[in-house]
């Protein structure tokens, strides 16, 4: 049996390579794999369930045709695509999960989250965070008219990139303590995460901690786990 673990693709228009990356995954390793975890920021960003384009249609048909075929798909919401919804799991057969999932895995009990919230140093983000994940915001959010959400969404892409430049990279890792914390209050030995794209198996004082690193156009960041290993591919 083999799961795989992905996070942090940001699938787009302009980087079509990623996504045939993305396909080529979905069509050969993971048709044969009991399920695939996917742990956020899978699109660049998301707006709602309605939007329509050929490259959600692509990625939706990917998800229906994995799931269709018997492996599972799970999905944890990243920073960007928070707003995937009932519709898409839907249309898809894909399964959202809450921010925090605990799984077992070959008898290793396993945290999986995006990541994000593991970074408490960074501190605009958290309150940005907060604010972004009020139902009624969203609700609101999601009235308005596609095309100023895609705006909305461009500009506040575009602040992001030029506070992350501004940023001590520190401060956009995950908090150590914090993070042991999480891993005790969850009782698990393993954690796995996307999100600061720092790809990597810590090996912790009490757990092992993967960190997903992030897909670009010639190389995706793939974790295979089995009952013998759990290893990049
Ligand atoms: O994503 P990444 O890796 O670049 O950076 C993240 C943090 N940034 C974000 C923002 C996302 O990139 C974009 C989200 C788009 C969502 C679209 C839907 C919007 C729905 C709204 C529903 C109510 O998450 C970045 C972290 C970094 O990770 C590392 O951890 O630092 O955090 C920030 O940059 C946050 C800033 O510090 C504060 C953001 C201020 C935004 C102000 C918006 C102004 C424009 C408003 C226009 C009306
Ligand atoms: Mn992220």
């Amino acid at each position: 049996m083999t799961y795989y673990f992905i996070a942090d693709l940001h699938l787009n228009e302009n980087q079509p390579e990623i996504t045939h990356l993305f396909l080529q995954f979905m069509q050969e390793k993971a048709l044969l794999a009991e399920a695939v975890y996917i742990l956020g920021d899978l699109f660049d960003f998301w707006i709602g369930d309605d939007e329509q384009s050929e490259l959600i249609s692509t990625v939706k048909q990917a998800i229906k045709t994995l799931t269709t075929s018997g492996t599972k798909c799970y999905f944890i919401c990243g920073n960007r695509d928070f707003l995937i919804g009932k519709r898409f799991s839907e249309q898809t057969g894909m399964v959202i999960l809450p921010d925090y999932h605990v799984i077992d895995l070959f008898g290793t009990s396993t945290l999986l989250c995006h990541g994000d919230t593991l970074c408490t140093d960074d501190v605009k983000y958290q309150q940005f965070r907060r604010k972004v994940h009020q139902k009624w915001r969203q609700a609101f959010f999601l009235c308005l008219p596609l095309s100023w959400r895609i705006r909305i969404a461009q500009k506040i892409r575009a602040k992001s990139k030029q506070e992350k430049g501004e940023k001590p990279a520190e401060i956009m890792d995950v908090n150590p303590e914090f993070t042991a914390n999480i891993v005790e209050q969850f009782k698990v030995s393993r954690l796995i995460h996307g999100h600061t794209h720092r790809q990597a198996i810590h090996m912790e004082e009490k757990f092992t901690r993967i960190v997903l690193g992030d897909w670009k156009s010639d190389y995706a960041s793939i974790l295979k786990v089995t009952e013998q290993e759990a290893k990049f591919i």
